[in-house]
C-alpha cells in the first residue's frame, strides 16, 4: 500500500510533519522530486530537525528511506545533513537511507550557475534557493547531466564534470568557481557515498512486501514544471505524476494521496499570488505563523486561503484526504477570509481553473467569503470536538467548497501530537 504526501499550494504546507507522523507506521519513505531547495521541519520529543534533501521519515527508527530517481542530490549537504541528524539522537539514519544511482548530482557548480541566470533576469527573477536545481535539472533534460551512479566512475565523472565547467564558461564566460577544487572534494566523497547508492528498482523489489511505503512530496504543485505557475516554479514535477514516474510506483497500489492544505497561503520567491495580502494581515500571519524559508531564511509572502487554487490542485493531484494544517495561527483573526472565486481580467468569473499566463494570473481579482474567527486558543488541540464551533466551521466550510475530499488531519501546532485525525 502506498501513500503519497502532497504540497498542494506553494510549498511549506507542513509536508515533513504528516510525512514524519505517517513514517511511523511505515516501512519505507520515498522521496521523489527536488533537491536540498527543500525544506521540512519537524518537531518531536521538543528536538526540530530541518530536512532538506534527507526523507522525513527517518525521524521514525524503523523506516527505511530513499532518496528516489527524479531528485538532484547535493552530495556535500546529504552528508551535512546526515551528521547534523545523527548529532541530534537519530544515530541509526545512516543505516537507514539509500539513494537512487538515477539520481542526479547537484553540483556547486550548479549553484554559481543558477545565481548567474537569476541574475540574468534583471527585474523577472524567480526567486530560486540559489541550490542550483533548475541548472542541474536543465542538464539532466540535456542529457549531459551526472547521475550519483556515476560518481562511482572516475573517469567518466571527471569528464562529464570538466565538460559541464566548459560550456557554462563558454555560455558565462570566467565564472568564480574552481572545478578541480570540485573534483577533489568527490574523491572522498566516492569512498564515503558507494554504501548508500542503489540501483531503486532492486531496492524496492527488496521492499516489495512492505506493508506501508510513504512518498513525501517536495515543494508543491504550484511549483510544478508543468501545472504551476510557469516560469515561477521550481524544475522538478512536483504533483502525483511526479512521484508515479520517479519510483515507478504502480498506480492500482496507491491507496492515499494526501493533499497538505496551509489553513492560509504563503509563496517564498518570485511569481503570481492572488490571495496575497500586503497588508497587516498578511504581516499578522507571516509573524504569527513563523513564515521563514527554512532553507534560505527569506520572509515567506502571505494571504488567505484561496479555494479556487485548492480545487486546482485537487484536478490534478486526485486528493483522497486533506491535511489542514497551521490552524492554530489563525486563532486570534476576528474575521478570516476565504477566496471563491476569481474575476478574470476579461471579467470571468471562475471557481475553478487557474490560468497559465502569469500576466493574467497577476491581474486576476479575488472573490472572498468572511467568515467569523474563534478567537480563541486552538493550540495542541488533539479532538475535533474540543475545536470551538467557528474553527469547525471554518474546516466544514473547506470541506464543502472543495468537495468530495474530507480533512482528514487537522495541524493545531508544530509537534508530532498537535494533530487531529478524524474518523
Ligand atoms: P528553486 O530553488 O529553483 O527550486 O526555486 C524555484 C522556485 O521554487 C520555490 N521553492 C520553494 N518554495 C517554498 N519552499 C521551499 N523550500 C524552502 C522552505 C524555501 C526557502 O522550505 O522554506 O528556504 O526559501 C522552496 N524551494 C524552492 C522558490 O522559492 C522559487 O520560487
Ligand atoms: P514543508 O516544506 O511542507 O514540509 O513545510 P515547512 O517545514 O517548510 O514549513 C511548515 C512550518 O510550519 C514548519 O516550521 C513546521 O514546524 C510548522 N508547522 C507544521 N504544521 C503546523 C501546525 O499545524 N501549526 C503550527 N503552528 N506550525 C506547524
Ligand atoms: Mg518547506
Amino acid at each position: 500500500m502506498v501513500s503519497i504526501v502532497l504540497g498542494s499550494q506553494w510549498g511549506d504546507e507542513g509536508k515533513g510533519k504528516i510525512t514524519d507522523m505517517l513514517s511511523q507506521q511505515a516501512t519505507l519513505c520515498c522521496r521523489a522530486a527536488g533537491g536540498h531547495n527543500a525544506g521540512h521541519t519537524i518537531v518531536h520529543d521538543n528536538v526540530t530537525y530541518d530536512f532538506h534533501i534527507l526523507p522525513s521519515g527517518l525521524v521514525s527508527p524503523s523506516c527505511i528511506n530513499l532518496i528516489g530517481a527524479g531528485t538532484v542530490v547535493h552530495v556535500p549537504s546529504f552528508f551535512k545533513e546526515l551528521a547534523q541528524i545523527e548529532t541530534k539522537g537519530l544515530t541509526s539514519a545512516s543505516k537507514r537511507i539509500f539513494i537512487s544511482d538515477r539520481a542526479h548530482v547537484c553540483f556547486d557548480l550548479h549553484s554559481v550557475v543558477d545565481g548567474l541566470e537569476e541574475a540574468g533576469l534583471g527585474g523577472r527573477k524567480v526567486g530560486t534557493t540559489g541550490k542550483g536545481i533548475g541548472p542541474c535539472y536543465s542538464d539532466k533534460a540535456a542529457r549531459r547531466g551526472v547521475r550519483i551512479g556515476e560518481i562511482l566512475d572516475e573517469v567518466t565523472f571527471e569528464r562529464k564534470l570538466r565538460t559541464l565547467d566548459t560550456s557554462y564558461r563558454a555560455r558565462f564566460g570566467d565564472i568564480s568557481y574552481d572545478v578541480e577544487e570540485e573534483i577533489a572534494r568527490f574523491k572522498e566523497y566516492r569512498t564515503k557515498l558507494q554504501p548508500y547508492i542503489v540501483d531503486q528498482l532492486e531496492f524496492l523489489q527488496k521492499h516489495k512486501d512492505s506493508p506501508n511505503t510513504l512518498v513525501e512530496g517536495a515543494n508543491a504543485l504550484m511549483l510544478d514544471l508543468d501545472h504551476g505557475t510557469y516560469p515561477f516554479v521550481t524544475s522538478s514535477s512536483t504533483g502525483l505524476g511526479g512521484a508515479v514516474q520517479a519510483l515507478a510506483l504502480n498506480p492500482t497500489s496507491i491507496k492515499n494521496v494526501i493533499g497538505v492544505l496551509k489553513a492560509y497561503t504563503t509563496r517564498v520567491g518570485s511569481g503570481p499570488f492572488p490571495s496575497e495580502q500586503l497588508n497587516e494581515d498578511g504581516d499578522k500571519l507571516q509573524k504569527v505563523g513563523r513564515e521563514f524559508g527554512v532553507t534560505t531564511g527569506r520572509r515567506r509572502r502571505c494571504g488567505w486561503l484561496d479555494l479556487v487554487l485548492a480545487r486546482y490542485s485537487h484536478a490534478i493531484n486526485h486528493y483522497t484526504a486533506l491535511n489542514l494544517t497551521k490552524l492554530d495561527v489563525l486563532d486570534d483573526f476576528d474575521e478570516i477570509k476565504v477566496g471563491v472565486a476569481y474575476i478574470l481580467p476579461d471579467g470571468t468569473r471562475t471557481t475553478f481553473t487557474f490560468p497559465a499566463d502569469p500576466n493574467v494570473v497577476e491581474k486576476i481579482q479575488v472573490e472572498y467569503a468572511t467568515l467569523p474567527g474563534w478567537k480563541s486558543n486552538t493550540m495542541g488541540v488533539t479532538r475535533y470536538e474540543d475545536l470551538p464551533p467557528n474553527a469547525r466551521a471554518y474546516i466544514e466550510f473547506i470541506e464543502r467548497e472543495i468537495g468530495n475530499v474530507p480533512v482528514k488531519w487537522i495541524g493545531t501546532g508544530p509537534a508530532r501530537e498537535h494533530m487531529i485525525a478524524r474518523e
